[in-house]
């Protein structure tokens, strides 16, 4: 067993926020998948506190190396989220990480508060990849915003909190060390990167939502040398993801620095890939850190 945040794990593989859904997942496969669940906690897709429909179609763009997704947030809001989601997620086998994501102090808030009040929740993620309205700055992408939303949410609930950061900045160790500073109690990295996908035909944005976001193989590089810019200096334990299918890929995170991988874009391919990893990652010889 692992203690991630006082958190039991059988394994440190769980799935990126957004990329796997595991209601349809066992509509599709049944309990089977609650027998063999792939991942040792889920992350929920990420929820905002109203109703979103999502960005129009298309909404994904197939590189040679990875995937551009424009998805644009579609969730039922908290509401829905709690009355209708939660309930089935809590069947789920692993404990569980809602991720959260507001464009304002207040809409964290209700987030975090309505959601931390809920003891079938184990832990909080909050995606900062999105503006402050009021500021007008991402806030994953300045450290002072993510310092003093953290010291605001802080507060507000006894759960951990996780921090999900862009890879879209310059240095993502700032935007660590100061969310760290300010109460967070995990930093998992990266996001997706800013990504263009043009139809072939007109040349036109194909995406719906205009740009999108590159996940998959393409990023892992970049992702191994964030995770070990950002463990190499956080205290608190690291969440890695980018690009990672198979278990040398996991153990490379570990050995830079990282408490935990999770799975995304691998899990589109194949639904059975957190346990794979999980068992080529058991298989794989310690690796040193740095
Ligand atoms: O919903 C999305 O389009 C989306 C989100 Br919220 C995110 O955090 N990362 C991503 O690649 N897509």
């Amino acid at each position: 067993m692992i203690d991630f945040c006082g958190i039991e794990l059988r394994h440190p593989v769980i799935n990126g926020s957004g990329t796997f859904d595991a209601l349809a997942a066992r509509r599709a496969f049944g309990d089977s998948l609650l027998d063999e669940f792939p991942f040792s906690a889920f992350v929920s897709k990420t929820i905002t506190p109203e109703p979103r429909a999502g960005n129009p179609p298309p909404r994904l763009w197939e590189t040679p190396s990875g995937l551009i997704n424009s998805i644009g947030l579609p969730n039922k809001g908290l509401d829905g989220f709690l009355a209708d989601d939660l309930p089935q997620l809590a069947e789920l086998p692993v404990p569980l990480i809602v991720s959260v994501m507001g464009t304002s102090h207040d809409q964290f808030a209700l987030l975090v508060e309505g959601v931390g009040r809920r003891e079938e929740v184990a832990a909080i993620e909050l995606n900062v990849s999105c503006p402050n309205v009021k500021s007008g700055l991402i806030v994953g992408e300045s450290p002072d915003e993510a310092r003093s939303l953290l010291e605001t949410m802080r507060p507000l609930t006894e759960k951990p909190l996780l921090v999900k950061l862009t890879p879209n900045v310059a240095d993502p160790v700032p935007v660590a060390e100061a969310a760290a500073e300010g109460g967070a109690d995990s930093i998992s990295l990266i996001n997706t990167l800013r990504a263009s996908a043009l139809a072939p035909e007109t040349g036109e944005p194909w995406l719906g939502g205009g740009t999108g976001g590159l996940s998959g193989p393409a990023v892992r590089a970049v992702a191994l040398a964030q995770v070990n810019a950002v463990a190499s200096t956080v205290s608190v334990p690291v969440v890695a993801m980018g690009g990672i299918s198979n278990g040398r890929h996991a153990a490379e995170m570990i050995g830079a620095g990282a408490s935990l991988v999770a799975v995304g874009t691998e899990s589109f391919r194949d639904p059975a890939a957190g346990s794979r990893i999980a068992e080529e990652l058991a298989r794989e010889p310690a690796r040193i850190s740095g």
